[in-house]
């Protein structure tokens, strides 16, 4: 196996708790993915990437771990994980295991055992510090920096009993483990070999860039608006992360070959993500990148999100694409756990677009150059969920910010708008199978509502259908396996005279692909330059979204179509 087999690989991500309930306790688990595994096969993805399964109190959905080695009894027992790994081996698929390791669940032993007295061995794995000096510990604003935290709230949570406080960029629940200590690295990479040996073939690396912070702990600069400060720049991207990923390397993954490494990384520049993929400095595979997912975001939260101009999403994709042209390689995602749906976001969930959209985006997240991440359900449409209290949602994000936003003078109905858009739990409802009740997924009450539109979005109604989001999913998966120029080609943006229209061309050797798509939902002319009518003049279709595809490159487009021309 070519030691860059992920370039032509597609990873699909599955959120146990909404993929498949075998019990009935309304919760998924491994013997429900194991069930599921035709569908996987029938898309023909490579890789499955599971969000967290390990044990865990599930104050973030399992992104809280309190036992690395073992299985949640939600999700089942290690004897499931081993069968689920063996049935992806034998249809040749491969998984790929979340490693949640900038932070583990305060209910974790080391954690326990930390802040059990200011003389334990372990307190310094974890960020103790005194409150700032001159000020009463425990009284607002005697933490030790200001830093906002990712979930609402400061992220120093004050322990009566030692008289301190421990760091958590996320919830209080999720304390941040100390990378500068040697022993926390080794118990790390330990447990790391300790799941290769069992045989997973990868990791997706959880906030990986926040594991090195600066020492200083600066206060954050206070934004308008805010009430703390923003500790990014104190703690994204520290002084020794990339010592610490080369460190992990070498620790973990030398000599061991077929594997696969993602690291999440929340504010990456195009710069950094260089040197985080750059094969020769030997840190992680492919990165994730925010920019495209911000994009939308307001200035002072993501909760107040705006609708994105034609063109913006082309032209920031574009500028990642060439940023990594010549060294390293891009992970390709439009949705996943934490994102809303991307048909809702960056396509038209409206009825008459929302299948033009949803395989308008498809084509362009799968022919771009990079590895492409499917998110469960994207390969349906599956959309945004119509959430009309706060009752409906779970996620502790989207709680805290409601609380908060209220307690700040907001109207309910406002901050219930700006959830709506954006709230975690969008990705989060139970995929749909088939038009039963609660969609397939569960024979009990799921944890969070099934969507109601699953009689009419489910895979059992568009399997046999050519022309339904699933079939292009799978015919553009079917693409890069087939066709070099999709893993291995140049890729270059073609000016269509629309900002809309994201036009670009895949290259390698004497192969060239046209990929031509209209990302709105209004028809859109396309003009092109002379030298690139000439070039495409005698190019065929390849595959298109819609039916009766025009083979001329400068033909106009309906709304939101889609069409791959070949030279
Ligand atoms: O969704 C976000 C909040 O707006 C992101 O900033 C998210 O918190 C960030 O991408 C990190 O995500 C990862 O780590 C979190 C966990 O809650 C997310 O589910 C996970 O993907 C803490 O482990």
């Amino acid at each position: 196996m070519a030691p860059d087999w992920w370039k032509s690989a597609v990873v699909y991500q599955v959120y146990p708790r909404s993929f498949q309930d075998s019990d009935g306790d309304g919760i998924g688990d491994l013997p429900g993915i194991r069930r599921r595994l035709d569908h996987l096969e029938r898309l023909g993805v490579d890789v499955v990437w599971l969000s967290p399964v390990y044990r865990s109190p599930h104050a973030d959905n399992g992104y809280d771990i309190s036992d690395y080695r073992d299985i949640d009894p939600q999700f089942g027992t290690l004897d499931d994980l081993d069968a689920l790994l063996a049935d992806l081996h034998a249809r040749g698929m491969k998984l790929v295991m979340d490693l949640v390791v900038n932070h583990s669940s305060d209910e974790h032993p080391w954690f326990v055992e930390s802040r059990s007295s200011r003389d334990s061995p372990k307190r310094d794995w974890y960020w103790w510090r005194p409150a700032r000096p001159g000020r009463e510990p425990g009284t607002p604003g005697a933490e030790p920096t200001n830093w906002e935290s990712f979930f609402s709230g400061p992220t120093w949570a004050y322990d009566e009993a030692t008289g301190e406080y421990y760091l958590h960029l996320f919830d209080r629940k999720q304390p941040d483990l100390n990378w500068e200590n040697p022993e926390v690295r080794e118990a790390v990479y330990e447990m790391m070999r300790w799941w290769f040996d069992r045989g997973v073939d990868g990791f997706r690396m959880d906030v990986i860039n926040l594991i090195s912070k600066d020492l200083a702990l600066l206060d954050g600069v206070i934004a308008p608006g805010r009430t703390l400060g923003d500790g990014s720049p104190h703690d994204i991207g520290g002084p020794r992360l990339h010592e610490f990923l080369q460190e992990m390397h070498r620790e973990v993954f030398a000599g061991r070959t077929g594997l696969i490494t993602v690291g999440e990384t929340p504010g990456v520049t195009l710069e950094e993500a260089v040197l985080f993929t750059d094969p020769a400095r030997r840190e992680v595979d492919m990165v994730f990148q925010f920019e495209h997912v911000g994009l939308d975001h307001g200035p002072d939260t993501k909760f107040r999100s705006r609708r994105l101009q034609p063109g913006e999403l082309a032209e920031s994709l574009t500028r990642w694409q060439d940023a990594l042209a010549d060294v390293g390689w891009n992970s390709l995602y439009f949705a996943n756990h934490d994102q809303p749906r991307s048909v809702s976001r960056f396509g038209d969930d409206s009825p008459v677009h929302r299948r033009s959209s949803a395989t308008a985006l498809a084509t362009v997240l799968h022919l771009q150059r990079g590895t492409p991440y499917v998110y469960q359900g994207e390969e349906l449409g599956m959309t945004n969920s119509p959430f009309a209290a706060i009752d409906d949602y779970r996620d502790l994000e989207s709680l805290n910010w409601y609380a908060e936003s209220l307690a700040a003078g907001a109207v309910a109905e406002d901050s219930l708008w700006g959830l709506a858009a954006v709230s975690r739990d969008n990705a989060r409802t139970p995929v749909q199978w088939d038009d039963s009740p609660e969609a397939g997924f569960t024979s009990g009450t799921p944890w969070i509502a099934v969507n109601p539109n699953s009689a009419e979005i489910n895979a059992a109604a568009q399997y046999d259908d050519p022309s339904s989001v699933f079939s292009m999913h799978r015919a553009l998966i079917a693409l890069r396996h087939e066709l070099p120029v999709v893993a291995h080609g140049t890729f270059r943006r073609v000016d269509a005279g629309d900002p809309a229209v994201f036009a670009f061309e895949r290259a390698l050797d004497d192969d060239r692909l046209l990929v031509v798509v209209n990302l709105s939902s209004e028809p859109r002319a396309v003009r092109l330059e002379a030298s690139e009518t000439e070039r495409w003049s005698s190019a065929s279709v390849l595959l298109a979204n819609l039916a009766d595809a025009s083979a001329s490159a400068w033909a106009d487009l309906r709304p939101w179509e889609a069409k791959v021309l070949r030279a």
